[in-house]
């Protein structure tokens, strides 16, 4: 379909929040139409197909609570569902609740202008696809603006590569062919072992060595199915009052300085031996905020990498060392440190042994060149603005997403730009974005914004906007909120220092999503405080 057209609501992205931004905009009344890149739902488990993709959060509770039919009929076979079964999942929904009918796939935004005379975006895809909304609501993704770093040389590698998150669908064969994976966050950790069963040789190019713990994923019990399914509104009802959008049960959560060094190696044993990464990450109640109690944790996961991997020159490149254990996201795996042990597997320390070009034939460091058939960059994204700014935005008096937010992203209550007025990001910057579950805080977010609609719509106003005072308000509480954690002590895409020249600033409220809730419920209830209208 071409020709500018013109609708109450332009929906950017078909993930899940996305999808249920769809459906819950539509109970509005509103006309309404989505944009999607790809050409399929599911957003990021759209395009992350790389080999061991998989959600670390367990499937019943990341998964969405809108609709009780959908959650009691749905089986997930898994207690952590590999990227097909999400898929099928966002299908599913997208099938079951007429969604797909307003989607334009293969759709990307790369547009957005503000026409204040007329109070209404003008959006623009790559595919010359034009339409005017009065509202647009981005939900395009924290992680999906992609970092391919710039090696001199990659135009002239003869062999494939790929960046993990644009995977081709039909797959990689790795059989007999030399491979080399650049990076060892979450997704590294995922693919190393599964591409290491079954390419000739695998090289590993590790930047910064994670902290990973085990995943413990197995097929779904049917009892723990059961206990989900008959206290579905209950858990749900916990999850949106909890800090991390979770449900959390059988919590041991006390300081690490309670108990004798005895005492905590024993908790840590059993949580080690029974806890996924997650829930090992809340066995003492400070190990996020106490650089001491962290101390403690870290050493003994460093512990743990020892004993895993046989080579003790590569275990011990293979252990964290410069920064606190979860300051940046913690890595959950399946056999990573015993991929290793594999005689086709090798470690190189790129921060030592810098890559410095690609080369026709492989990768060169300072000590020499990787002869490799093909090159998987896990290098991760541009995280939370990248997919904002590249879709090329401008607000009022014609400024630019890109220059407004310089310095670091400002927004007020991480869903509104002050001088973008009628633009809604879910899971935006200073919202609680990665740091909650984000299908069910997703969920809520969508909600919230149907709510500002509502209201908008009722009362026959055209704007929606905040100021810079508000947003410098809101940074602080994002700040403060950061300032008693120790995510500021690690070069992480959580502070942007993965993108080279991105100022370094924590993008993300960490003050909890339950009080996140309620602080945008307090403005709105405060008669829109800190919201300007025309
Ligand atoms: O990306 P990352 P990711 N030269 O940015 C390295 C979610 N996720 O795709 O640490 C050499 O974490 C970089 O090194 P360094 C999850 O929230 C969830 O792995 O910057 N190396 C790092 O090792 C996660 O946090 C799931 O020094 C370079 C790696 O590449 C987020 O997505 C699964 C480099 C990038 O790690 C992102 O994870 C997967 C360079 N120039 C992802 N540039 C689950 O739910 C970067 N690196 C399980």
């Amino acid at each position: 379909m071409t020709g500018s057209e013109e609708y109450d609501v332009v929906i950017v992205g078909a993930g899940f929040s996305g999808l249920y931004a769809i459906h819950r905009i539509r109970q509005l009344g509103l006309s309404l139409r989505c944009f999607e890149a790809g050409d399929g739902v599911g957003g990021t488990w759209y395009w992350n197909r790389y080999p061991g993709a998989r959600v670390d959060i367990e499937s019943m509770q990341y998964s969405y609570s809108f609709d009780e039919g959908l959650q009691q009929d749905w089986k997930w076979p898994e207690y952590f569902s590999p990227q097909a079964d999400l898929e099928a999942y966002a299908n599913h929904v997208a099938d079951r609740f007429g969604l797909r009918e307003h989607i334009e796939f293969e759709t990307r935004v790369n547009r957005l202008r503000f026409d204040e005379a007329e109070n209404r975006w003008h959006i623009a895809a790559e595919n010359g696809r034009t339409a005017t909304a009065k509202y647009v609501v981005a939900a395009c993704g924290s992680l999906d603006a992609t970092n391919v770093p710039a090696f001199p040389g990659l135009d002239t590698f003869r062999g494939q590569w790929y960046h993990t998150s644009k995977w081709p669908k039909e797959g990689v064969p790795f059989e007999g062919k030399r491979v080399g994976i650049i990076g060892t966050g979450s997704t590294g950790i995922q693919a190393v072992p599964v591409i290491a069963r079954t390419a000739e040789h695998l090289t590993v190019f590790q930047r910064t060595p994670a902290y990973s713990l085990p995943a413990y994923n197995r097929a779904t019990d049917p009892e723990y199915e059961q206990a989900w399914k008959a206290n579905y509104p209950d858990r749900r009802a916990a999850m949106f009052g909890n800090f991390a959008a979770s449900y959390m049960e059988n919590e041991q959560y006390r300081s690490v300085f309670d108990y004798t060094p005895e005492e905590r190696l024993r908790i840590l044993e059993e949580a080690w031996a029974a806890r996924n990464g997650l829930l090992f990450m809340r066995t003492f109640s400070d190990i996020g905020t106490s650089l001491e109690a962290n101390t403690i944790v870290a050493e003994f996961v460093r512990g743990k990498i020892r004993s895993i991997v046989k080579d003790p020159a590569v275990a011990e490149m293979l252990c964290p060392k410069t920064y606190p254990i979860g300051a940046k996201r913690i890595c959950m795996d399946t056999g990573y440190f015993e991929a290793y042990n594999r005689d086709n597997v090798t470690l190189v320390d790129v921060r030592a042994d810098p890559i410095t070009e690609v080369t026709p034939t492989g990768l060169r460091t300072t000590a020499g060149e990787h002869e490799l058939d093909i090159i998987v960059f896990a290098t991760g994204f541009d995280a939370v603005t990248g997919s904002m700014t590249r879709m090329n935005v401008t607000g009022l008096d014609g400024r630019d997403l890109r220059d407004k937010w310089a310095d670091g992203p400002t927004t007020y209550l991480g869903f509104l730009v002050a001088g973008f007025p009628n633009l809604f990001m879910i899971h935006g910057p200073g919202s609680p974005g990665v740091l909650a579950q984000m299908i069910t805080a997703g969920e809520w977010q969508v909600d919230f914004v149907a709510g500002v609609i509502a209201d908008m719509e009722a009362a026959g106003r055209q704007r929606i906007d905040t100021a810079p005072e508000w947003e410098q308000r809101w940074n602080l509480e994002v700040e403060q909120a950061a300032g008693q954690t120790l995510y500021n002590e690690a070069d992480s895409w959580y502070v942007g220092a993965n993108i080279p020249g991105k100022p370094r600033v924590f993008m993300i409220y960490i003050g909890g999503f339950d009080r996140y809730k309620q602080r945008c419920a307090e403005q709105v209830a405060n008669g829109y405080e800190g919201f300007v209208f025309d």
